[in-house]
C-alpha cells in the first residue's frame, strides 16, 4: 500500500478535521471523513442568542501560547484580537484557573465581599493544587479529588479561620459552590469520580485563556476551507467497523480491504485504515456494537473505566445588569450547605442548586449583559430534559432569591444539551477513579494489536479522550488527529521506503 491508501475518518469534529488535513498534505488522495450529522466541528459549535455570537460547545483556548497548536492556527487564520495574541498575554501562566474577577450573591439575598469569601477562595485552590500533586509524587492518600479536598477542607479549616468564627459557615458552603464548580471544569458528577492520582497528568499551557471574537467554528470552517470539496460524506452515521475482514468489500474491484464500514442506512464502505474519532460518550453507549470483532478486552475495559460526564451551559440575557462592572465570574452560596458535598439529594426538586457559577460574557459593549452558567453532572442531564420555558422560570427565580430582587427578569435564554446529543453523548472526558494513564494509551491503540499477523493499522483512535495529557480539550484532539495520521504517513514511508512527504 501507498499513498493510494483508501483512508476513512469516522468523525468531523476537529479531530478529523486535523488528521484529513495532515494526511492530505502528505500526498494521501483516497481520504473521505464519514459525518453522522449535517454538519463540521463536532463539539467546537458557534451559536446565536439574538444578535449575539454564543459558544453551544467549547469556549476558551486553554493555554493560548506558542506551544498550542489551535493557537497557533488561530493566529494564522488571524481569528484572535490584538489582546489575546500579544508576548504579555502569552507569557502568563496561571495553571489552568483564570483569577476572574468574583462576585459573590447568597442564599439569603446578600452580597459578600472579598474580605469575606476571598480567603474560601484561597484555601480551595491550594487544596486544588495539592490534588494535582499526587500524580509525580504517587502515594495518593484518598481515590478521588473529592474526598481528598472534602477531607483536608474539613481537617484544616477551623484552624485556617478560627479567626473568624462568624463567617465559618458560609466559608464552607463557598466550598460546596467550587466543589460543584470543578464538576463543571472536568466534566462530571462528582469529583468524587476524578481520581486522585491521575489528576496532576492534565498538563496546562503558558497563556491567559481567549476566545474567539467571531465564534470558534471560525476555526473549523478555516480548516474545512483547506480541504478537498467533497471531502466529507455528512448525514451519515456509521453502525459497525468490521475489520480483519477478509471477504471483499462492495466496489471493490477485486482489491481485498481489510475493513468495511457499515453506515446506519445500509450503505458500506472499503477501506485500508480507518481512524474512529467518536467521542468517548458515544464509543462507551455503543461499544458492544460499534467493532466487528468487538474490542480486546483491556481496550474495552478502559473504554467502561475512563470517565465522560456532561457539563451544560445556560445563556441568560438582561435588560441591566446586577454585578459589577468588572465582574467577570458570579458564585452564588447556598448559605444552608454548610455539609460538604458537589451533588444534589433530590434532582427534580433541587437541581437547580448543581448551578453555582456564571461567567460575564465580555466585552460588554459587544454582548450587552449575558451570563453564561454553568452545570454539570445528572442535575446538568436532568435539566436537559425540561422545556426551555421551565429551565426560564427555574434560573430566573434562582435569581430573584440570590439577589434579592424579586422583579428580576431574564429577556431571553438559551441552554445547552450535550448529553441528549445522540453523536456526543455528553460533553468530554476526564480521567475516573482507579484509572491512569495507561487506560488513555489503551483507547489510542490501533487495532489489530502489535504481533498480529493481519494487515496492520486497521482501525486507529483520535478523539480529545485519547490524548495522556491535553484529554477534554481542542488542542488535546487537535493533536490526537494530527498523531493518528503520523502513524499512517510513517508506517507507509517505511513500508514503502521511497515515499516522501509532498511538505
Ligand atoms: C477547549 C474549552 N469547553 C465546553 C463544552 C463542551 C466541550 N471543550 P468531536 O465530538 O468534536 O467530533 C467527533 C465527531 O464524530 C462529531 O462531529 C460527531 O458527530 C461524529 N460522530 C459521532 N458518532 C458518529 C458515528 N457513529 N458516525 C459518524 N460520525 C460520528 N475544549 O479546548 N476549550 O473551553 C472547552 C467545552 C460544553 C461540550 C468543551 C473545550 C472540549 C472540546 O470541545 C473537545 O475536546 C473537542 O472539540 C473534541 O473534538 P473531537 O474531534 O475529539 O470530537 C486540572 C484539571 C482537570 C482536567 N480538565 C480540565 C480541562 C478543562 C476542559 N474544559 C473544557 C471546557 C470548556 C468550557
Amino acid at each position: 500500500p501507498d499513498r493510494d491508501s483508501q483512508i476513512f475518518i469516522i468523525g468531523c469534529g476537529i479531530s478529523g478535521i486535523g488528521a484529513a488535513q495532515k494526511l492530505i498534505k502528505h500526498g494521501f488522495h483516497n481520504v473521505r471523513i464519514i459525518e453522522a450529522t449535517a454538519r463540521s466541528g463536532g463539539r467546537i459549535r458557534t451559536g446565536r442568542l439574538g444578535d449575539n455570537i454564543i459558544e453551544i460547545g467549547a469556549n476558551w483556548i486553554h493555554g493560548p501560547s506558542k506551544e498550542n497548536p489551535v493557537f497557533r492556527l488561530a493566529c494564522d487564520y488571524q481569528l484572535l484580537d490584538k489582546e489575546s495574541m500579544s508576548e504579555e498575554n502569552q507569557a502568563i501562566d496561571i495553571g489552568g484557573h483564570p483569577l476572574f474577577v468574583p462576585n459573590w450573591f447568597t442564599s439569603s439575598g446578600r452580597k459578600l465581599g472579598p474580605e469575606t469569601m476571598g480567603p474560601a477562595l484561597e484555601f480551595f485552590m491550594t487544596l486544588l493544587e495539592r490534588s494535582q500533586q499526587f500524580h509525580s509524587t504517587g502515594g495518593e492518600p484518598l481515590p478521588s479529588v473529592g474526598e481528598f479536598i472534602k477531607a483536608e477542607a474539613e481537617r484544616l479549616a477551623p484552624e485556617e479561620w478560627k479567626e473568624d468564627r462568624d463567617n465559618f459557615a458560609v466559608r464552607m458552603a463557598m466550598i460546596n459552590t467550587l466543589l460543584k464548580l470543578e464538576c463543571c471544569v472536568s466534566g462530571t458528577h462528582t469529583m468524587d469520580d476524578v481520581g486522585l492520582g491521575a489528576f496532576g497528568m492534565y498538563t496546562t499551557l503558558p497563556g491567559l485563556d481567549c476566545t474567539f471574537p467571531g465564534g470558534y467554528e471560525g476555526l473549523t470552517d478555516h480548516m474545512m476551507k483547506e480541504l478537498p470539496r467533497d471531502i466529507v460524506l455528512y448525514n451519515k452515521p456509521v453502525k459497525c467497523i468490521h475489520w480483519n475482514y477478509t471477504k471483499n468489500g462492495p466496489n471493490t474491484g477485486g482489491t481485498s480491504f481489510p475493513v468495511t464500514i457499515e453506515c446506519v442506512n445500509g450503505e458500506t464502505f472499503a477501506a485500508d485504515h480507518v481512524i474512529v474519532t467518536v467521542p468517548l460518550g458515544y464509543m462507551k453507549k455503543h461499544q458492544n456494537t460499534f467493532l466487528s470483532p468487538s474490542f480486546p478486552l483491556h481496550k474495552l475495559h478502559s473504554i467502561q473505566r475512563m470517565g465522560f460526564g456532561t457539563n451544560n451551559k445556560i445563556f441568560v440575557e438582561f435588560e441591566q445588569p446586577f454585578w459589577d462592572e468588572d465582574c467577570e465570574l458570579i458564585y452564588l452560596v447556598w448559605e444552608d450547605e454548610t455539609h460538604l458535598t458537589d451533588v444534589v439529594s433530590d434532582l427534580k426538586m433541587s437541581w437547580i442548586r448543581k448551578l453555582t457559577g456564571f461567567t460575564v460574557l465580555k466585552p460588554t459593549e459587544r454582548f450587552g449583559h449575558v451570563l453564561c452558567g454553568w452545570i454539570a453532572g445528572q442535575e446538568s442531564e436532568y435539566m436537559e430534559s425540561l422545556s426551555e420555558l421551565e429551565v426560564l422560570q427555574t434560573v430566573t427565580q434562582l435569581l430573584r432569591i440570590f439577589t434579592g430582587n424579586p422583579t428580576i427578569m431574564p429577556r431571553k435564554l438559551l441552554r445547552s444539551q450535550w448529553f441528549h446529543e445522540p453523536y456526543s453523548c455528553g460533553s468530554y472526558s476526564y480521567v475516573a477513579k482507579g484509572c491512569s494513564g495507561y487506560d488513555i494509551d489503551n483507547l489510542a491503540e490501533p487495532l489489530p494489536l502489535k504481533g498480529s499477523n493481519s494487515k496492520p493499522l486497521q482501525v486507529l483512535f483520535a478523539g480529545e479522550a485519547t490524548h495522556r495529557s491535553f484529554f477534554s480539550t481542542v488542542h488535546g484532539a487537535l493533536l490526537s488527529g494530527w498523531r493518528e495520521a503520523e502513524r499512517l504517513i510513517s508506517h507507509h514511508t517505511s513500508a514503502s521506503g521511497s515515499f516522501s512527504s509532498k511538505l
